[in-house]
């Protein structure tokens, strides 16, 4: 029999992204030095680490896209490209010693609380062995948009070309001269086309649904702006705070006041106007759904792309995939060496919700079956006890910083953590009551909004049709309620 050695700590953290690296960071500052951070890659970053594709960046503006504790006067434009956003959140794992406590290379395969024990243990796989750890709490910050979504066509298995996500690019291979297919017209898909399509022979453009796309109002910043973000104390903060102001208003056309969102309709228009004059063109990539209802993008290069002569726009849906080529559904065959697939990722299906079991011995994906996910102020999970799950159900956003409600998740985390430690609490569970009420609420606050009413299928949506990804609303309110960890609504359990 093989020995495995158990590795103690009081605080597992899954995953080195923004909200992981977060936590850990927090847990340090606060005097909880007895965790380990597991990472199945090989660097901080998260989907900033894994998204390398090109052309690959932030469409919320960089001054906003960084911790409040941790500025970024680096910052070389308005709006953070992907090296940039991976170099600043390593950056900040190195200015706070994080390396030192992670484990790379560690896929955490399966976590159950033990009730006999009340730990979670942890199976984790390094480098093809492996590895337990058991913790008394358990932090999951692997965050939605992890594991890739392949889409399930027919025959696509027996494409004898190359196949590429757009989360798992391969940097080593050449487009020159390349014939592509590229299925979805999603956020990653906009950005890595135009890139594409300067080199490749042709791109074959797969859309299911036309997305609203604004302009793109980015600019790289003069020396002299650097130097300020350096030099002059709480110029950052101004523009963060206006930023942060500007994008709340956004929240207020989502759920609030759909007129409000019609100048944004406006601005979408006019960037199709002036990239395509063809009647024909125009009208396929015109949105037939409300502005806001799936994520609103913006480029500056879009439909310039489409417009040239080595790209089509298809519209007629893909019956199949053959050894060479794709089949779309009015019969045409179009031969192509590789396909991008830019289908996005398993959000409300995510296998790692499978992984998780919680104290009745079901599994997350087991106990959301039904019910889709839910949880309380994003964070923790009936029945499955000192859980944290970062960007939990109900905390993604359609219009700021997702780097903003991390941060008031981790604010509710610490408070957590100092009342474990203050109160000697050893299991900690929310009441499903508490739960509940929770997520009627959140739902209640959803039935007027745009994502609820636009007429549009996105991946806001589990697949009962219920909206459990997103935060409602402003994002200040979400902050309010994270201030302070209210033990009330918890079932807990003291060591005696
Ligand atoms: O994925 P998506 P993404 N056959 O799910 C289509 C963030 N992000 O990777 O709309 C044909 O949005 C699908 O079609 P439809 C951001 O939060 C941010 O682009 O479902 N098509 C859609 O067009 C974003 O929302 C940034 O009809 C299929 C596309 O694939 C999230 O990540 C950059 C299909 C998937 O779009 C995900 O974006 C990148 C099928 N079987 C990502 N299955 C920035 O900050 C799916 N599609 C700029």
């Amino acid at each position: 029999m093989s020995s495995m050695t158990t590795n103690d700590v009081q605080v597992a953290v899954i995953g080195a992204g923004f909200s992981g690296l977060g936590a850990a960071i927090k847990l340090k500052q606060n005097g909880f030095d007895d965790f380990v951070l597991l990472d199945r890659g090989q660097n901080f970053g998260g989907t900033w680490r894994d998204n390398t594709y090109p052309g690959a960046a932030c469409d919320v503006p960089s001054q906003l896209y960084s911790y409040s504790f941790a500025l970024n006067p680096n910052w070389t434009r308005s709006y953070g490209h992907q090296p940039e956003i991976h170099q600043y959140i390593n950056d900040v794992a190195d200015k706070y010693g994080i390396g030192a406590k992670t484990r790379w290379g560690s896929e955490v395969t399966h976590a159950e609380w033990n009730e006999d024990q009340a730990r979670w243990i942890i199976d984790v796989t390094r480098d093809g062995t492996s590895e337990q750890y058991r913790a008394q709490i358990l932090v999951g910050g692997v965050g939605p948009l992890c594991e890739p979504n392949l889409p399930d066509i027919d025959g696509i298995d027996s494409f004898g070309g190359k196949i590429v996500h757009s989360a798992r690019w391969d940097n080593d291979y050449d487009f020159t001269g390349k014939r592509v297919a590229v299925i979805g017209t999603g956020a990653s898909a906009i950005q890595l086309v135009p890139e594409v399509a300067k080199v490749a022979a042709h791109v074959d453009v797969y859309q299911r649904t036309a997305p609203w796309i604004v302009p793109r109002t980015e600019r790289a910043y003069r020396p002299a702006e650097n130097w300020a973000f350096k030099h002059v104390p709480g110029v950052q903060k101004v523009m963060r705070a206006a930023v942060y102001g500007l994008n709340e208003v956004t929240a207020l056309g989502l759920t609030y006041a759909p007129n409000a969102l019609k100048p944004v309709e406006l601005a979408c228009r006019t960037n199709i106007s002036k990239a395509i004059t063809d009647p024909e063109l125009k009208d396929k990539v015109t949105p037939k759904f409300a502005v806001g209802c799936k994520r609103i993008l913006r480029s500056n290069n879009w439909y310039p792309t489409l417009a040239r002569p080595n790209v089509d726009l298809i519209t007629d849906g893909i019956s199949k995939i053959t050894g060479s080529s794709v089949v779309s559904n009015d019969g045409t065959e179009r031969e192509v060496d590789v396909i991008v697939v830019a289908t996005g990722f398993h959000v409300t299906d995510s296998p790692v919700f499978e992984a998780i079991v919680g104290a009745d011995g079901r599994s997350l994906a087991q106990v959301w079956a039904g019910t889709g996910m839910q949880g309380y102020k994003g964070t923790f999970i009936h029945g499955f006890p000192n859980l944290a799950l970062m960007v939990g159900p109900s905390t993604g956003l359609g219009h700021t910083s997702m780097v903003y409600m991390i941060e008031s998740q981790l604010n509710y985390l610490v408070d957590y953590l100092k009342q474990v430690r203050e109160k000697g609490l050893t299991r900690v569970d929310v009441k499903a009551s508490a739960q509940d009420e929770y997520n009627k609420g959140i739902q209640h606050a959803l039935r007027n909004s745009v994502w609820e009413n636009g007429g549009c299928a996105s991946w806001y949506k589990d697949a009962n049709g219920n909206i459990t990804t997103l935060w409602p609303g402003f994002t200040f309110n979400f902050r309010r309620i994270t201030r302070k960890f209210d033990i009330a609504a918890y079932d807990v359990e003291r060591a005696t």
